[in-house]
């Protein structure tokens, strides 16, 4: 059995290509919802739907686990998401634990990028609670880097004015690690480096979010023996046009480089 993939857009790719690494064998699904996609400034109520709707089709495809690979979706609607299905379901989340780790020692403060939802909601705050030294966690949304990512825009003549905007009214110096919380965000990582001049480590919950997935089918004895192989979806249609699959393909491609 495949497993499936859950993003708003194209984010969901940068944590598809982590678990691609650990689990090369595994079949996927993706499944971006193209139609709705950027969730981080509509209202919770509706974004849980478009979620619901997504998770139902996925399931319907029949996979043996499900990645919500987008923290707004994951921060809204993955407790309910894992009352309703019998398989699986793992979330991502901002990595603020290990962040606050790294800065253990050091002056300096984490900063959390990511969408406004996810930055509004409890769980995110029942998060940063959590961590003893919450007074060095501070955060920003930063919606329009979504719609960057969404137009495939990640140049840095385009990127690096609108964040210089956002962070005018910080000093960047201050911040020991910067925690992408946002799965759109790590295609622009050259460009946050370039920002935060290699100052700051730049770290995201991918790479934890597939270890988990790894150990959760290790443990259940469901490791498959397949070939790596993605069947892409757009809010529930199956993408077959040549020219978005080498999109994707490109991205992939992106993210090895890095
Ligand atoms: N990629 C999503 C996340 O990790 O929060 C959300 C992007 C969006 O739809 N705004």
């Amino acid at each position: 059995m495949r497993i499936g993939f859950f993003d708003s857009g194209i984010g969901g790719i940068t944590v598809l290509h982590q678990a691609l690494r650990l689990l090369p064998n595994e079949d996927y699904i993706f499944y971006a919802d193209s139609l709705h996609v950027p969730y981080g400034d509509k209202p919770k109520e509706e974004v849980r739907q478009y979620i619901f709707e997504a998770a139902d089709f996925i399931a319907s495809q029949g996979v043996k686990a499900l990645v919500i690979a987008c923290n707004t979706a994951t921060s809204i609607a993955v407790q309910d998401l894992r009352q309703k299905y019998d398989f699986p379901i793992l979330g991502i989340e901002p990595a603020v634990k290990p962040a606050v780790q790294q800065c253990e020692g050091t002056r300096k403060k984490v900063l959390v990028l990511a969408t406004s939802l996810t930055l509004k909601e409890e769980k995110y705050h029942n998060l940063v609670r959590s961590v003893d030294r919450h007074d060095i966690v501070e955060s920003l949304p930063l919606n329009g880097l979504v719609r960057f990512a969404e137009q495939f825009d990640f140049s840095e003549e385009s990127v690096l004015p609108y964040l210089r905007d956002q962070f005018s009214h910080l000093d960047l110096r201050q911040y020991g690690t910067v925690v992408l919380g946002c799965t759109h965000f790590p295609y622009f990582i050259p460009v946050f480096k370039k920002l935060f001049n290699d100052d700051a480590e730049i770290i995201s919950g991918s790479f934890g979010t597939a270890k988990n997935l790894k150990h959760i089918l290790e443990s259940r004895n469901q490791l498959s023996d397949g070939t790596g192989e993605i069947s892409f979806y757009h809010s529930g249609r199956k993408v077959e046009d040549q020219a978005t699959l080498t999109q994707y393909h490109r991205l992939f491609r992106m993210l090895d480089e890095m």
